[in-house]
């Protein structure tokens, strides 16, 4: 169990894959005895991030909070993937700016929103284009890609698995696994 720990911050629109990716990465790392967790929407924004809503003043704690708790698990020693929208360059960096220059991953889960819409998984994009969701990302609220990610992943283009052998050769090329 020889590894470097790091922050993978997957950051795309609704529907992109992110939380798709980074569990199938988890699921790949953890059969490889490699400590790894996830944070995304259902332990976080259920639980320490209950409070926060969806307005940019919310998105912004709400990504701050993110990158504060994912500092703890990297200084414990775990593998960190992160799947929220995070649709601000501004707060992305301001969390890239907690850690050291190899710690901190961008990883952009690309996929336009015509993709995102066609394949809505939850159906909150046909609930935003009808107004039933204020705020909706990239409907009613900005989505701001980043503009030097360490990774890019194209979901319409890739399978899963390619997209996740990407992130695999990544961590070994730098050596953190
Ligand atoms: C965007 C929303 C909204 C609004 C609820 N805008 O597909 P999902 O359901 O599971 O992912 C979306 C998730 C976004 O939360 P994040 O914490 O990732 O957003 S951010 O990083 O911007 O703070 C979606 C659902 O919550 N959802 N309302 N108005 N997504």
């Amino acid at each position: 169990n020889n590894h470097k720990s790091c922050l993978l911050w997957f950051t795309g629109l609704s529907g992109s894959g992110k939380s798709t990716l980074a569990n199938a990465l988890d699921q790949v790392l953890y059969n490889n005895h490699l400590n790894s967790y996830v944070l995304d929407g259902d332990n976080i924004r259920q639980g320490l991030n209950q409070d926060l809503g969806f307005t940019d003043a919310d998105r912004v704690e709400n990504i701050r909070r993110i990158g504060e708790v994912s500092k703890l698990f990297v200084d414990a020693g775990t593998i960190v993937s992160t799947a929220f929208i995070s649709p601000f360059e501004n707060d992305r960096q301001r969390v890239r700016e907690r850690f050291a220059e190899n710690e901190f991953i961008e990883v952009y889960v690309k996929c336009d929103l015509e993709e995102c819409e066609k394949r809505d998984v939850k159906g909150l994009y046909k609930k935003a284009r009808a107004g039933e969701i204020p705020y909706f990302t990239g409907i009613s609220s900005p989505y701001e890609a980043p503009s030097q990610p360490e990774i890019i992943v194209d979901t319409a283009n890739e399978t899963i698995e390619q997209s996740v052998e990407k992130l695999v050769n990544y961590l070994k090329g730098k050596q953190i696994v």
